[in-house]
């Protein structure tokens, strides 16, 4: 498999989870500005949309969607529930980090105006607080790592990273110091440069 990926995008979730189940992964960078890939390649010949993540399968084909990846890697990994309510309840995870959290940094990644940026640190504030009170073990599923905390992972570097006040959310910091330390996590991070 390749993951087409760019440094700590939300890409890096697949990644991680890849890596945590010891699944052999080619790499290739893409860069998002002028989508042209560490080979050479035009990004957008091999995905039309443009953006990352993209993997491609042993079969040829790609696959593309936070959505569809990660359940995909996590299956390979043995990081996603395989049946019964625990899976759809790791699809729900996914689903609300795709379309509630992750899309609301757009303003603040795309250049929005100070009222709309301000207004996307709100509204991820008030979603992560959501995650929080949810969050009664040490990881989304209870108290072993899959493949939905790899996305809130990332979500929580960019949280960071845009100084998002997660005050009232503690066990929301103790969560990404706990997957600091993963090894998969360090040799994802350390593989895309960021560590
Ligand atoms: N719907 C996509 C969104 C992926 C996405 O937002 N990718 C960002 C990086 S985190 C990207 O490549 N942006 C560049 C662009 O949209 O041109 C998914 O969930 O996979």
């Amino acid at each position: 498999m390749k993951l087409y990926y760019s440094p700590g995008a939300c890409s890096l979730a697949s990644h991680i989870v890849a890596a945590e189940g010891g699944l052999a992964l080619e790499l290739e960078k893409v860069d998002l500005k002028t989508h042209t890939t560490e080979t050479g390649e035009d990004f957008t010949a091999i995905n039309p949309k443009g953006y990352v993540p993209a993997l491609r399968l042993e079969d040829g084909a790609l696959l593309t969607e936070n959505a569809a990846l990660l359940p995909y890697v996590g299956d390979k990994a043995g990081l996603m529930p395989k049946d019964g309510m625990a899976r759809y309840r790791a699809l729900e995870w996914i689903g609300f980090i795709s379309g509630e959290l992750h899309k609301n940094f757009a303003p603040l990644f795309g250049g929005g105006d100070e009222d709309a940026k301000a207004k996307a640190k709100e509204k991820i504030t008030a979603r992560l607080k959501l995650v929080e009170d949810k969050l009664t073990g040490d990881y989304l599923m209870g108290d072993g790592f899959s493949a939905p905390d790899a996305y809130l992972y990332v979500i929580l570097r960019w949280a960071e990273k845009m100084k998002i006040d997660l005050s009232a959310s503690p066990r929301l910091v103790q969560f990404k110091a706990r997957m600091d330390k993963r090894g998969g996590v360090q040799k994802a991070l350390s593989e895309e440069g960021l560590a």
